[in-house]
């Protein structure tokens, strides 16, 4: 089961930051995959072209750390293993930490692990090959970090650029038979993508050919274009609001739009006012967050009037 939480932070020049967490127990067994085999966080919402990333394993606790290796599976199938023989061979209390290309590497298998550690992906050899993680894992078709084998690849080397929207695949394994242990409070991966793009709304007020009268409609039409590179979320939402002189006396009219073109009108019948505004706002709330808004100063008519002009 993918439970997910997702924790947004605010957005640097750099891109946005997302961490997201699956915080279900892996049980690692003294042998073999784990449980569940693979845990997995589902991503959403998220600008395509992942720039950077980390993986964090909370409260992992092990007889033998070294034992252990894990593999992270982007949606798009690309694979990179996250830490191999690493971390000694001593029993370790349930410690938390983490994965980055911003850490350094783990010198040695027989180096402990510290707890709130980030380190660089690493892999030595325990085995003579590279660990195998059966299906549904990806056996040894995996980037490899090393130095185990002459590896060198890195997290951001491996995964950059992808659409990080879908579902992530950690696989834990054990390699050695005897020792086991659990990742107790799950795992998350903290995802850097570019900023939303900026779309561009206009807003056009029909008000009957700028004649509004007592008792009449007029129409207020609201377009939304986003560009190529999004991920918004289906069916978002605009809204064109009627705003009258009283900034508290607002009603919105709500319609559904199509994925990259918020197209739409609404009709409002005109109350009893000299003067009013119209005030429209297109808002977009799904990842292509933005608005836009516009408004006219609008004279009501009588109807005699009107009918005359
Ligand atoms: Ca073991």
């Amino acid at each position: 089961m993918a439970c997910v939480i997702a924790v947004a932070v605010p957005s640097s020049a750099a891109g946005a930051t997302t961490t997201f967490q699956n915080p279900s127990p892996v049980t690692i067994p003294v042998s073999g995959s784990a449980t569940p085999y693979p845990s997995s966080i589902v991503v959403s919402g998220l600008q395509r072209g992942v720039s950077d990333l980390a993986v964090t394993l909370h409260a992992f606790s092990h007889q033998s750390p070294i034992d252990v290796g894990s593999v992270l599976v982007a949606p798009d199938g690309r694979a990179m293993l996250l830490h191999f023989c690493v971390g000694g061979n001593t029993s370790i209390s349930p410690l938390t930490f983490s994965l980055s290309d911003a850490g350094a590497s783990l010198p040695s298998g027989l180096t402990p692990l510290a707890a709130g550690g980030v380190y660089r992906s690493t892999s030595h050899g325990c085995i003579p090959g590279l660990p195998d993680f059966p299906p549904p894992g990806p056996g040894t078709n995996y980037a490899n970090p090393g130095p185990h084998l002459g590896g060198t690849a890195t997290l951001i080397g491996t995964f950059g650029g992808a659409d990080p929207n879908g579902t992530w695949k950690l696989f834990v394994a054990d390699f050695n038979a005897s020792s086991a242990g659990s990742v107790a409070g799950g795992w998350s991966l903290t995802l850097t993508t570019p900023d939303p793009p900026k779309a561009d709304g206009t807003l056009t007020i029909d008000a009957n050919k700028g004649k509004v009268v007592k008792g009449r409609k007029v129409t207020l039409a609201g377009r939304l274009d986003v560009p190529s590179n999004e991920a918004c979320e289906p069916g978002r939402q605009t809204q064109i609001q009627r705003r009258l002189k009283s900034e508290d006396d607002s009603k919105f009219a709500t319609f559904a739009t199509a994925q990259t073109d918020a197209t739409g009108s609404y009709s409002l019948k005109v109350k009893v006012r000299k003067t009013f505004f119209y005030r429209a706002v297109v808002a977009d709330t799904g990842a292509c967050e933005d608005e836009t808004s516009s408004s006219q100063k609008v004279r009501a008519q009588k109807k005699k009037a009107a009918q005359g002009a």
